[in-house]
């Protein structure tokens, strides 16, 4: 197809909107992109055309942190975090994410994929076109490979290109509450290698914190990653700091996240790493934590910023995306374009994905079409739902 009479933000570095432009489509991919008088209209006769009158299109939007299957839902701990309860004393005292360990270890795959496809769908009918999901809710070798599979399967039941992270050292369970080394090394490591041996596995998580694991026994994980040419991430530095970003850093990390207690050599050992920043103003929000990440750090290294639902049943139940972008604009001072940056060209630089994120020749035709004239409109509102069609690999699904 060809998309005339738009205005286009092709996220090709430049800030710059396209105005009165086209995109010429062929199959799953991106032809030819940019201002109507510049177009070949020879070379695009046999497309099908559409006037947009002047409607904005963007990269297909690419959450690249989720927890998004789960069962069960953690309503009564919100309750108890409003009576002044923490989420780490929650989680000391045996609820937080082990309390979903146990509804997700009860559910199998496929109550897995019902509970997690009305939330997949209203991320999808805000124009995302790529989610990242990790496991982690299984702390065991049979739900953590079920998660991975439900993962797996979702792609299959809806127009998404679904990234699947291994977190497996995410929580201690309770039949190791004093033995998180041996989790580790009998548990962790084994259902890794056998997920990956499935092809379950794109990349693989940690959660590097005072009430999961330490950067030693990350890394071991991390190490078995290498040994299986799989990429890493981290969540690091979110409560408290513990060195993640450092252990991240050494193993080249795709991405470090949260990052509120991370410092200006954190920062640096990231640039070097070539890692992203994924932040996660969902968590910040309902933690109702203060101390924001070092966002002109990352800006003065030039390191890139995602921004990220996290949508989990714990610490960010977010099911928008555009919410999470006005969170970010609102709580960590990011401005609109470099929220849009976040939740498209660096996200898929979170992701390790080059072919999406951009609208550029050559790239799969992932768009979003929004009835605004501009970006910012996009991010300031709060609670509205702009989106006009969603174009995944080039076929446009009607909302
Ligand atoms: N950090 C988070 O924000 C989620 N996991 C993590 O390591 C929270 C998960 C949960 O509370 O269920
Ligand atoms: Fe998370």
């Amino acid at each position: 197809m060809l998309l005339r009479n738009a205005r286009i933000a092709t996220l090709g570095g430049s800030d710059e909107l396209i105005d009165r432009g086209a995109v010429a489509i062929r199959g799953a991919v991106i032809e030819w992109v940019g201002a109507e008088h510049d177009l070949p209209t020879d070379q695009f006769n046999g497309l099908a055309e559409r006037d947009l009158q002047g409607k904005l299109i963007t990269p297909g939007l690419v959450d690249c942190h989720t927890h998004i299957i789960h069962a069960g839902n953690r309503a009564r701990e919100f309750e108890m975090r409003l009576n002044g309860a923490s989420y780490e004393d929650i989680a000391r005292a045996g609820g937080g994410i082990l309390s979903t360990v146990a509804a997700t270890r009860a559910a199998d795959v496929d109550a897995l994929v019902q509970a997690a496809l009305p939330r997949i769908d209203a991320l999808l009918s805000e124009g995302v076109t790529t989610l990242e999901i990790k496991s982690g809710y299984g702390l065991d070798r049979d739900t953590e490979l079920n998660m991975l599979r439900a993962a797996r399967l979702i792609g299959e039941r809806r127009h998404v290109q679904i990234r699947t992270s291994f977190l497996g050292a995410h929580a201690i369970p309770p039949d190791y509450r004093h033995n998180a080394d041996a989790y580790i090394d009998d548990v962790c490591i084994p259902t890794l290698k056998e997920a990956h041996a499935e092809k379950l596995v794109d990349a693989v998580d940690g959660f590097c914190e005072g009430i999961a694991f330490n950067a030693e026994q990350i890394r071991r994980v991390f190490e078995t990653a290498a040994s299986l040419n799989l990429p890493v991430k981290l969540h690091a530095e979110q409560l408290t700091h513990q060195g993640g970003t450092q252990l991240a850093s050494e193993f080249a990390a795709l991405s470090v996240d949260h990052l509120e207690y991370c410092r200006d050599d954190d920062v640096t050992a990231m640039r070097n790493a070539g890692s992203a920043a994924v932040l996660l103003p969902g968590a910040f929000y309902t933690l109702q934590e203060k101390q924001v990440p070092p966002i002109d750090c990352f800006r003065e290294h030039g390191v890139p910023m995602a921004v990220a639902t996290d949508c989990n049943p714990g610490s960010s139940p977010l099911t928008s995306i555009l919410l999470c972008m006005n969170f970010a604009c609102i709580l960590f001072q990011l401005t609109p374009q470099e929220v849009l940056a976040g939740v498209t060209r660096n996200a898929t630089k979170a992701l390790g994905l080059h072919d999406i994120g951009q609208i550029q020749t050559g790239m799969r035709a992932d768009l979003a079409v929004w009835d605004v004239e501009h970006p910012a409109e996009l991010v300031y509102r709060i609670g509205f739902n702009p989106l006009s069609e969603r174009i995944f690999a080039g076929e446009s699904s009607a909302l």
